[in-house]
C-alpha cells in the first residue's frame, strides 16, 4: 500500500465521516453492483435491455446541470499567477472554508476511493490520480471516462506520485431521512478548487460533469497544465485524429475549438474523398510530449467520451450515433415511454409519450426543450467504429498539424496557415468564437477563447502563451505545422457557405498535404491559404464564388477587428509575450491600406 494514499485517505474518512469507506477494483461487477443500488433508490433507471443495453438513465437536480465557472478556483499563493482569466482566492482561505464544508460532509453515505490512471496503464506519457467521492454516480462514470482500480494501484506502487482528487456532493444524509435523487449543494456552496502547487484538487457541493468526475478538466487540464508547463509537455483541450491517404500514410492532427463548434463531430469525421480513411484518437483532451526524434507525441488521456447529446444526429454525427448502442450512461435527456432516450436534433420525431429532463411529462409539442441543452452521453470511447487500433499505444502518435478555430459568420475565412510557429501562436492566443444558445453569453457574442483553454488553463494564460513559444524553439523544424478553421461562415442571406460535416475533411486534407510538402499555398495578410484549385472539390456542389467568398480576406472587417483583439491580448499585461505583441503588429501592419 502507498504510505501517502493510505494516510490521505485516513484523513478524508476522520474529515468527512462517511458511513463505509469503498475501495474500487474498476470490475464490471463493481459497476453493476452500484448500478443496481442507484436503481434501486430511484436515482437511475435502466433503459429497455432491448433498445439500449445496459444503459442507465439520470435526471440531474435543475440547479446542477453544467460547469460552474464563476465556482471554479485556480488557487495559487500568488493571486498574479492565476491571471486574468481565473477566479482565485488564497490557499490558507479557500482551504479554511472548504475544511469547514468537508467536515462531516460524508454522513450517512459511502465513501468511494477511485485509483484511476490518465492514459494507458503504465505508459510514461499517463499519470496517476485517485478520486475520493461520496457520489456511486461519479463512480460509474470514472469507470467510463478513466481506467480505475487494482490494475492502477499496481501501477502507483509503495511510493509513486497520485494527484489527489477530493469530491463531495455536498449533502450529508441524515439518519431516517430518504435521499434525494440527486443530491448536491446549493450554488454559493459549490466550490471548484485546484492547487497546483500541490497537484490537488477539492471539489465539493455538485455531482455535475466536469464539477465532480475530476479527471477530466480539473486534472486533466487545470493541473495537467501546470504539471506539464513544469515538466516541459503540453495539455491541451485537443481532439486527437487520424487521417489516412490512400497510399496508406498516415497523418495525426489535434485540434482545439471553443464550445458548439462541432469537436466530437470533427473526432469522429468521415471522409468524403474517396480512398481517405478517419480514425478517432480523442475527443476532447490531449497531452503532448516531445519525443526522443524531437516530434511531439499525443495521447488521449480518457477512456470515454463524455458528450453533449443535444444536436448528435445521424446525420451530424453517425459515428457517435453508432458509439452509443449501449453500455452507456444517458443524463438529462428525455425518457421515452418504451424506455429509451430522445434529444432535440436527434433527427427522429419526437416521442408522443415520455418525460423531460425534469421528469415531468412531455409529448414534444410543448413550447419547453425536454431535453436540457447540456444534457450528456458517457460511453467508452472503445466502442466508437472509427476508434483507431492505435488509440491506447503507450508511445501516443506523432502530431504532424495542430488546428485552432472558432464559429463566426464573417470574416474569418475557411482557412489559413499560420506563417511559422510565432504567428500560430498568436492564432491560438486570439482564437474567438460566436457564442450560441448553447453555450453561455448572448447568442452572437464574439468571445474570445484562447486554444480553447479559457476556462481550463490552470495558471496565467500569458505565461502559459510563453510555454507554447518554448516549445516550438525546442521543437525547431519539427514543430508541427498551425491552422486556423472557420466552418461557419455565412452568406447575406444568412446560409452557411460551407456543408461542413464530412465534406470538412477535404479542409483536413489540403492540411495533409501540405504536411507532405505536395500542396500549394498562396501569402494573405492573414496567413497562407489554398489558391483556387488547391483544395479538391470534386463531387462537391459548391461553386467557384461561394469558394472566393469562403477563402474571402476581408481586410476592411479585419481593420475592425484589431482594437477588440488588441484589448484581449492587453488584458495579460505584463505576462504577454513580447513576441505575441510583435506579431499583432505585424499583422496590423499587413492589413494596412
Ligand atoms: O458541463 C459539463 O460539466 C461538461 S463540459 C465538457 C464535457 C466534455 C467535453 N468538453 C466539455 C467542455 O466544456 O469543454
Ligand atoms: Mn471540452
Amino acid at each position: 500500500m502507498n504510505q501517502k494514499l493510505k494516510q490521505w485517505v485516513e484523513e478524508v474518512e476522520r474529515m468527512c465521516r462517511p458511513e463505509a469507506v469503498h475501495w474500487c477494483d474498476g470490475t464490471a461487477e463493481e459497476y453493476d453492483r452500484l448500478a443496481k443500488l442507484m436503481v434501486a433508490s430511484d436515482m437511475a433507471k435502466w433503459l429497455d435491455e432491448r433498445k439500449r443495453p445496459h444503459s442507465l438513465y439520470f435526471r440531474s437536480d435543475p440547479s446542477d446541470v453544467a460547469r460552474v465557472e464563476n465556482r471554479t478556483f485556480i488557487s495559487t499563493p500568488e493571486k498574479d499567477d492565476a491571471g486574468p482569466t481565473n477566479n482565485w482566492i488564497a490557499p490558507d482561505e479557500l482551504k479554511r472554508t472548504l475544511a469547514g464544508l468537508y467536515e462531516g460532509c460524508m454522513r450517512g453515505r459511502t465513501m468511494y476511493v477511485i485509483p484511476f490512471s490518465m492514459g494507458p496503464v503504465g505508459s510514461p506519457l499517463s499519470r496517476i490520480g485517485v478520486e475520493i467521492t461520496d457520489s456511486a454516480y461519479v463512480v460509474c462514470n470514472m469507470h467510463i471516462m478513466t481506467r480505475v482500480g487494482t490494475r492502477v494501484l499496481e501501477a502507483l506502487g509503495d511510493d509513486g506520485e497520485f494527484v489527489p482528487c477530493l469530491h463531495s456532493v455536498g449533502a450529508p444524509l441524515e439518519q431516517g431521512h430518504k435521499d434525494s435523487s440527486w443530491p448536491c449543494a446549493p450554488i454559493e456552496k459549490k466550490y471548484i478548487c485546484h492547487f497546483p502547487a500541490e497537484n490537488l484538487i477539492w471539489s465539493y457541493g455538485s455531482g455535475y460533469g466536469g464539477n465532480a468526475l475530476l479527471g477530466k478538466k480539473c486534472f486533466a487540464l487545470r493541473i495537467a497544465s501546470n504539471m506539464a508547463r513544469r515538466e516541459g509537455w503540453m495539455a491541451e483541450h485537443m481532439l486527437i485524429l487520424r487521417l489516412i491517404a490512400p497510399d496508406g500514410r498516415k497523418y495525426h492532427a489535434a485540434a482545439a475549438f471553443p464550445s458548439a463548434c462541432g469537436k466530437t463531430n470533427l473526432a469522429m469525421v468521415r471522409p468524403t474523398l474517396p480512398g481517405w480513411k478517419a480514425e478517432c484518437i480523442g475527443d476532447d483532451i490531449a497531452w503532448i510530449t516531445p519525443g526522443k526524434d524531437g516530434r511531439l507525441y499525443a495521447i488521449n488521456p480518457e477512456a470515454g467520451f463524455f458528450g453533449v447529446a443535444p444536436g448528435t444526429s445521424r446525420s451530424s454525427n453517425p459515428m457517435a450515433m453508432d458509439t452509443l448502442s449501449g453500455n452507456c450512461i444517458f443524463t438529462n435527456t428525455v425518457l421515452t415511454e418504451d424506455g429509451d432516450i430522445w434529444w432535440e436534433g436527434m433527427d427522429v420525431p419526437a416521442p408522443a409519450h415520455a418525460m423531460d429532463w425534469k421528469g415531468r411529462p412531455w409529448n414534444g409539442k410543448s413550447a419547453e426543450k425536454g431535453a436540457h441543452p447540456n444534457a450528456r452521453f458517457t460511453v467508452p470511447a472503445a466502442q466508437c467504429p472509427v476508434i483507431s487500433p492505435d488509440w491506447e499505444d503507450p508511445r501516443g502518435v506523432p502530431i504532424d498539424f495542430f488546428i485552432f478555430g472558432g464559429r463566426r459568420s464573417s470574416t474569418t475565412p475557411l482557412v489559413t496557415e499560420a506563417l511559422d510557429w510565432d504567428h500560430g501562436v498568436f492564432l491560438g492566443a486570439t482564437a474567438c468564437s460566436e457564442t450560441t444558445a448553447a453555450n453561455i453569453g448572448s447568442v452572437g457574442n464574439l468571445r474570445f477563447d484562447p486554444f480553447a483553454m479559457l476556462p481550463f488553463c490552470g495558471y496565467h494564460m500569458g505565461d502559459y502563451f510563453s510555454h507554447w513559444l518554448a516549445m516550438g524553439d525546442k521543437l525547431g523544424k519539427s514543430a508541427p505545422r498551425i491552422f486556423y478553421v472557420n466552418w461557419f461562415r455565412k452568406d447575406a442571406a444568412g446560409r452557411f457557405l460551407w456543408p461542413g460535416y464530412g465534406e470538412n475533411s477535404r479542409v483536413l486534407i489540403w492540411m495533409c498535404e501540405r504536411a507532405a510538402g505536395k500542396a500549394a499555398a498562396e501569402q494573405t495578410p492573414l496567413g497562407l491559404m489554398p489558391p483556387a484549385g488547391a483544395l479538391d472539390l470534386s463531387g462537391l456542389d459548391v461553386d467557384a464564388r461561394t469558394m472566393e467568398e469562403l477563402l474571402r480576406v476581408d481586410t476592411a472587417a479585419w481593420r475592425n477587428d484589431l482594437p477588440g483583439i488588441e484589448a484581449h491580448l492587453a488584458r495579460f499585461g505584463t505576462r504577454l509575450p513580447e513576441r505575441i505583441r510583435r506579431q499583432f503588429e505585424s499583422l496590423r501592419e499587413r492589413l494596412a491600406p
